[in-house]
């Protein structure tokens, strides 16, 4: 479904566990990080939100989101870590990178979860231009940010 029909703030928490204990990983990437920040603080906002103490939200930075993957691996082979954030924008160029960092991404985040048995979520906004990635950080389809962080914590709720 096109997020322009869901809006990226809107989910269910009424199954949600307590989340108080658990700890997080946030890995952001440092590529347009006036957006990346938007999303990175909506994910934290959303953690709070539902009951996580600050102290075990652990928030790192990657240079692009090609980096995401890696990143995330080093945050879940961590024991004490419960899930991880994943936070970045790709925005589509003359080339085709878009297309060959966000399928990288996609399948580096999907081999991390399964390796680990751990939630990692993909914040990856993918877009044709800066409007829509700001509509998407806090803009008028919500915040993936808040959509990443409310997969986790559903996710660990399974
Ligand atoms: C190289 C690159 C380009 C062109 N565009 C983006 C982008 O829109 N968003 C993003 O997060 N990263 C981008 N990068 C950087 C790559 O993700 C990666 O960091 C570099 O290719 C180094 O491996």
């Amino acid at each position: 479904m096109a997020t322009a029909l869901k809006n990226l703030n809107e989910y269910s928490n009424e199954r949600f566990t307590d989340i108080s204990e658990k700890k997080f990983g946030i890995v952001v990437a440092e590529w347009h990080t006036e957006i990346t920040d938007a999303l990175s603080n909506g994910a934290i906002e959303t953690l709070l939100k539902h009951g996580a103490q600050k102290e075990n939200i652990y928030r790192n930075t990657v240079p692009g989101s090609f980096e995401l993957t890696l990143g995330a691996q080093f945050l879940a082979q961590q024991e004490e870590i419960d899930a991880v954030i994943c936070i970045g924008v790709v925005i589509k160029g003359d080339t085709k990178h878009d297309d060959y960092i966000n399928h990288a991404v996609a399948q580096g985040l999907t081999t991390v979860s399964l390796k680990y048995n751990k939630p990692v979520s993909f914040g990856l906004v993918t877009t044709n231009n800066l409007e829509q990635a700001l509509d998407r950080a806090g803009g008028k389809h919500g915040n993936k940010g808040v959509e990443a962080a409310a997969a986790v914590i559903h996710m660990l709720s399974f």
